[in-house]
């Protein structure tokens, strides 16, 4: 990934997309890993914007949906801040708190990428709504909110609708998937491949493939990567962990062929919950894992 010269790290230090505290010192995690001096030894240069404001309020439940107003006010924030930071050609990395903050995320990408594609790198395909959710959690939605489907105030963040097609997604390491998010991959036929295909036909083809999807077709793709996808032996520090999930080899294996594609041209890393955690393990991990994405280089 060597298209960019400069990488912008913006932190959302947000848990309202959820119930459990936590998720929200994930930016602090991933900073205390070395993140930023890691990205400086790949010869980037480096601008950290900080922790955008969360406002913690008492919990509500507005229309089915978490803190809903609270997650909107975090949504558009970010949606300018990355904003910002695309217009100077600067590569954005964004550190979540919990993966609501994508709705933001892409809300602000979309506005420059009109053709743009997703990696959802999750143990969940976050294709919830507030009438499939099971948990009123807005953590579970932010994908098809992204595709236009879900509660209006959160899906006209940013003004486009949709934001992304769904033949510009793909989702690789689903294996806790929701009735309603079933019937909503199959009716707008997204590809997703599970850790059936890739126990099956291995990382490796799995990456192949999705490289070859986005291919000429898409104008940037986004890589959402959600520390859950990880089987929880390797990141044990999130909130929602699915047995049976990606090594940590696997993963590397599958950032370093994307650093080569030279497809990527933003990412975010979610849902690292350091209270969870055994001593910084999984913002360790990610932070090695945003180190592949960027190009480093084992040899
Ligand atoms: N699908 C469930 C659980 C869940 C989604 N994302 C996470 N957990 N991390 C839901 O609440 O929508
Ligand atoms: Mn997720
Ligand atoms: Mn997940």
């Amino acid at each position: 990934m060597k298209k960019f010269q400069k990488v912008s790290v913006i932190g959302v230090p947000m848990d309202l997309g959820q119930k459990r505290r936590g998720v929200d010192m994930g930016p602090s995690a991933m900073r205390y890993a070395g993140l930023i001096e890691e990205i400086q030894s790949l010869d980037f240069e480096v601008e950290d914007y900080g922790d955008i404001y969360i406002n913690r309020p008492g919990s509500s439940k507005e229309d089915g949906l978490r803190n809903l107003e609270e997650v909107i006010k975090a949504s558009e924030e970010l949606c300018r801040k990355v904003c910002e930071i695309e217009a100077e050609q600067s590569f954005p990395l964004i550190l979540g708190g919990d993966h609501s903050i994508s709705i933001g995320s892409i809300a602000g990408i979309s506005q420059r990428h009109h053709n743009l594609g997703v990696i959802w790198y999750d143990a969940h395909p976050d294709l919830n709504t507030e009438e499939t959710s099971p948990s009123g959690n807005i953590h579970g939605m932010p994908l098809a909110v992204n595709l236009g489907i879900g509660h209006s105030r959160l899906t006209e963040i940013g003004g486009i609708v949709p934001k992304v097609k769904p033949e510009n997604i793909v989702i690789i390491g689903a294996r806790s998937i929701d009735e309603g998010e079933r019937e909503l991959i199959k009716e707008q036929g997204i590809k997703v491949f599970t850790m059936h295909e890739i126990d099956r036909i291995g990382m490796t083809k799995v990456i192949e493939e999705t490289i070859e999807h986005f291919a000429g077709r898409t104008d940037g793709v986004h890589l959402s990567f959600d520390l859950d996808g990880i089987d929880p032996l390797d990141a044990p520090g999130v909130g929602t962990p699915v047995l049976g999930g990606i090594s940590y080899r696997e993963s590397h294996l599958a950032l370093e062929m994307l650093a080569e594609s030279q497809l990527i041209t933003s990412a975010e890393f979610v849902e690292i919950n350091p209270i969870l955690d055994n001593k910084n393990q999984t913002a360790d991990v990610a932070v090695a894992l945003v180190s592949s994405l960027l190009g480093k280089k084992l040899l």
